[in-house]
Formats: C-alpha cells, structure tokens, sequence
C-alpha cells in the first residue's frame, strides 16, 4: 500500500505552518488602543492629545472645596497628556496636577489584555500613584485597582525619571483581575497622581486564544519535521 506523502521540505513546513496559525487565528485579530501621542512628553494639544474622561471621573478631577488640586491650582482643568514643563502648567507649572482618561465603547477584553503607559516623574512624585477603574461617585474616591508609582517602578519615583509600565489586567500588580468588570461596563478609567507626567497610555487586547492556537501550530511544525 502506498504511504502518505510526508513534507520534508523546511520552507514547506513553515509555509503550513504559517498559513494554519493565520487560518485558527481568523477575523479576531488582536487590538491596540492609543490614548495621547507617542512623541517623549512633547506639546501638550497635538492632534492625538484629546483627553477622554468620564464623567463622575471628571467631576472628581475637578472638585473644589474638598483639597482639589485641580481647581486650586488649575482652575479645575485635568492635567493634559505630555504637561511636563513650567510654561505648560502656568501659573504654577505642572505641580500638583490630576491625569485622567478613560477608554469608552471597549470591545470585550480577553485574557491577556493590558495597559501600557508611559510616565514620567516631576516634583514631589515620590508619593504619586496610579489607579484605575473610579468607582467614586464624583465627590468621594475609590477605585477597583491602585498602586504607589514607587512599587511599580522599584526605587524611588523622583526627578525626571521616566519609565513604561506594563499592566496586565487580568494579573495586577498586587493582585487582582479587573477584566470581567471592564467587560460588565464598557470602559476603563485611568488616574494619574499629581506631579507625574502621561506621554501616552495605550489598552492592548490580544485575539482570543491566541496563544494556544499560536503554539498548536507551533507543535505540528515539530511533528512534520520528523
Ligand atoms: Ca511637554
Ligand atoms: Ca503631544
Ligand atoms: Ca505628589
Ligand atoms: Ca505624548
């Protein structure tokens, strides 16, 4: 009888293999969202600057009477992305400046989804923290996640230092999943602690099982090889 033809041939394989990653893997193509422009904390009101928050978020950024840096010193603005020089904070520089954004309409989040964001510290940064997910109705705060942005950052958060902070969100620093509340609301807030610059933040949401199917392909080149 005869045998079935076994392909040998190295770029055949990575050929089949290639072609039945791109074929499992489908429509569901993995997703980045960008919030604010990559340019290093240039101009704080380029194009992709737009600031997104949420409303009870925004009202919190704004309160007044109640030690609210933004209206102290502010006149209740949020802190846009990329203020990281004396004259784009006047009267008082970027100090004692709140970030929020919030990423609206998401699609479902998979295992997998993170945030990447880009910072940078300022002045009395060491204390600053990061959180995300508000859960304050716009005069109190409270927030599903939060860490110190010294524990993220492993060592001292102060005078200029700059760094990308990966943040799964199914797997927080600390501990925690927030991925099926994110997908029960629709959105993901972020809030940025007082004198600690955004260049930008991105929300990576891989494709759905993406990993599996990634290394299935992976386990039948091996096998062809033989
Ligand atoms: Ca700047
Ligand atoms: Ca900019
Ligand atoms: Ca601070
Ligand atoms: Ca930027």
């Amino acid at each position: 009888m005869q045998q079935a033809q076994i392909i040998t041939n190295p770029s055949s394989i990575l050929l089949l293999a290639g072609a039945l990653s791109a074929c499992m893997t489908g429509s569901a193509a993995a997703q980045t969202i960008l919030a604010g422009d990559m340019d290093n904390f240039g101009g704080t009101n380029d194009p992709g600057d737009t600031l997104v928050i949420r409303q009870p978020l925004a009202d919190w950024l704004s309160r007044s009477g109640s030690g609210g840096n933004n209206d102290y010193y502010h006149n209740g603005d949020p802190m846009p992305f990329d203020a990281d020089l004396f004259n784009e904070g006047p009267p008082d520089g970027p100090a004692n400046w709140e970030f929020g954004y919030t990423f609206e309409n998401l699609p479902t989040l998979h295992p997998g989804a993170k945030v990447r964001i880009h910072l940078k510290s300022l002045g009395d940064s060491y204390n600053d923290s990061i959180h995300l997910q508000y859960t304050g109705n716009g005069s109190s705060f409270s927030s599903l996640w939060g860490s110190s942005i010294d524990t993220l950052y492993g060592g001292a958060w102060y005078g200029g230092a700059t760094a990308v902070f990966d943040i799964p969100l199914d797997n927080l620093p600390g501990g925690g999943n927030i991925i099926g509340n994110i997908n029960a609301v629709g959105y993901l807030d972020v809030y940025v602690q007082d004198d600690t610059a955004v260049d930008w933040i991105e929300l990576t949401i891989p494709a759905p099982g993406t990993a599996s199917l990634l290394g299935l392909g992976a386990v039948v080149a091996m096998r062809r090889r033989r």
